[in-house]
């Protein structure tokens, strides 16, 4: 079993003295000021939740931008600031952006652009010239400041996600020798869907100059690989997944993210959370029998609006549960300067209204919304309440709201409702997996989870823990650590890149 310990020595091992340095966009601490406080944040969303104990446990520099309002006010004069601010165990390097870049680069390209292009979600991606050449610009920006905490070339950085997609071909311009691996978060499409992407030539060289590219599941890997095969001259070895262009080799592999599950385990059988869930359901004037739970980033890819239309088919099939049940969603609004997230808003506002019109009586209402990003022990203690946990996305690269709801149920009871269209379902098989388009599965799962025997509940909930005890987020950064550290210069210091799925193929120049 991986714990932090053990990845520790692990990374001690594996990466000798070389600097460990990870990028992503969102840091994973933001500093706010209102009047002369100054206080800290941890943003909402899985980056952060995979990833922050991962560097608490090996160190290293993580390098984001830098999007708090006193962000400036507690970086030293290299932009650097320890953290976790209460016990610091890793440097968080700050990187600084215009509006017009944040622009340009994260609300379009990223979010505007590639975001819909990769999640089967019947959204349209938008491609603008001018996202296009802030994405590069602010890259490059991230190139330069990551050679900066950079001491020498045994280094291993670590890239996250689509906002970065052309930075590991950029450092390798500037430093050939660097070591290089990058994390795709979210999934990737098939090829056909990829190739409307009028740059997709220079994304897919950008990811390439990578020596380890790794995604959620072998299905994201394959469709990458296929991408790669229509718009690229490279040699693709589907048998051993991997791409040689230009002499140099890509591993491409998958690794499934997951969750400290010791610690939410342990958070979850914490007093406070009893006194947490006394609090929520005496505040919400829960006296209900069954309590449904959602939380999710509000997003038009975790189908929110497919949850609650179940809902209503449930109630509309069930009116022996009217007054009886309760589905709280929680979550926490985001990228609302793009005009997508508002419309997703707003239908969600619209579609509880209507809900709890239609079907509310006397003090009851079937739906309580609250999207105003409730504190981690609110949203353990829901955990805990809840009969059960509907996650309906419509495309998601893994989903760890799943994986947090059973690394919670330390009483092995609660039933998880996931889309089969999540990277989870791939390992949580003892959820009741279902497609969210079809409303009335989704609806008839309402019913089967709330009529579902205990032992059958102990049952699942038992295997699903277990799958996500063995392979917690240690796991995957041990992993993924290990497989490159094999592939790369850390294992021979003095030889080009080697790849040992290579070996049949042809010879690196
Ligand atoms: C991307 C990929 C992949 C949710 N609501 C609130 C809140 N949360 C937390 C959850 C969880 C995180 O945010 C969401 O993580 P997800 O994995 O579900 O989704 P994305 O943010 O879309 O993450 C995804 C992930 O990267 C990791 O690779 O799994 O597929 O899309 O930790 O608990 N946190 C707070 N308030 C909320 O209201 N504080």
């Amino acid at each position: 079993m991986w714990t932090s310990d053990s990845l520790r020595d692990l990374v001690k091992t594996k990466l000798g003295g070389a600097s460990f340095v990870v990028v992503s966009n969102r840091e994973p601490y933001i500093h706010t000021s209102n009047g002369n406080e100054v206080t800290w944040t941890t943003p909402v969303g899985g980056v952060t939740t995979g990833l922050n104990p991962v560097l608490q446990a090996s160190g290293g520099t993580w390098v984001a931008h830098g999007s708090g309002n006193a962000d400036h006010l507690v970086v030293d004069k290299f932009d650097r600031v320890p953290v976790p601010p209460d016990n610091p165990r890793y440097t968080l390097r700050r990187v600084w952006l215009s509006e017009k870049q944040e622009r340009g680069y994260y609300e379009g390209f990223s979010n505007d652009a590639l975001w819909p292009l990769c999640h089967h979600a019947y959204t349209r991606p938008t491609f603008r010239e001018s996202d296009w050449e802030a994405y590069k610009e602010v890259n490059w920006l991230f190139a330069n400041a990551v050679l900066k905490e950079i001491e020498d070339d045994t280094a291993l950085v670590f890239i996250q996600d689509y906002h970065f997609a052309l930075l590991s071909r950029y450092l390798k311009q500037l430093r050939p020798s660097l070591t290089t691996a990058q994390f795709w978060h979210i999934p990737w499409p098939d090829a056909e869907t990829f190739e409307v992407c009028p740059w997709r030539e220079e994304i897919l060289d950008g990811l390439l100059g990578n020596d380890l590219l790794a995604f959620h599941t072998p299905n994201h890997s394959v469709n990458f690989l296929r991408s790669v095969a229509r718009a690229l001259e490279a040699r693709v070895d589907f048998e051993h997944s991997s791409v040689v262009r230009g002499g140099h080799n890509t591993s491409v592999r998958a690794f499934p993210i997951s969750v400290d599950f010791d610690a939410i385990n342990r958070e979850a059988q914490n007093v406070a959370v009893q006194e947490e869930v006394a609090r929520l359901k005496r505040d919400l004037g829960l006296t209900d029998e069954f309590i449904g739970i959602g939380m999710d980033r509000i997003d038009y890819t975790k189908g929110l609006p497919e949850r609650i239309w179940a809902l209503d088919t449930f109630l509309e099939n069930h009116p022996e549960y009217h007054g009886r049940l309760v589905f709280i969603q929680m979550g926490a609004v985001s990228r609302l300067r793009l005009s997508n997230y508002q419309s997703i808003n707003d239908e969600i506002d619209s579609l509880v209204y209507s809900i709890n019109e239609r079907y509310g009586y006397g003090d009851w209402k079937p739906v309580i919304y609250m999207p105003d990003d409730p504190p981690p022990l609110t949203l353990m203690a829901a955990r805990l309440m809840a009969d059960f946990c509907v996650v309906s996305s419509l495309h998601d690269g893994m989903n760890l709201v799943a994986k947090e709801f059973v690394a919670s149920r330390y009483d092995e009871d609660g039933v998880l409702i996931l889309s089969s269209f999540t990277g989870a379902a791939e390992e949580l098989t003892d959820a009741l997996l279902r497609n969210p388009y079809a409303t009335d599965q989704l609806a008839r799962a309402i019913h089967t989870a709330l009529e579902m025997p205990r032992e059958e509940r102990r049952e699942r909930m038992q295997r699903m823990r277990a799958v996500v005890q063995e392979r917690n987020i240690y796991k995957w950064a041990a992993d993924l650590i290990s497989e490159l550290a094999d592939f790369s210069r850390l294992s021979h210091p003095n030889g080009t890149l080697t790849s040992v799925s290579d070996s049949s193929q042809e010879p690196h120049s």
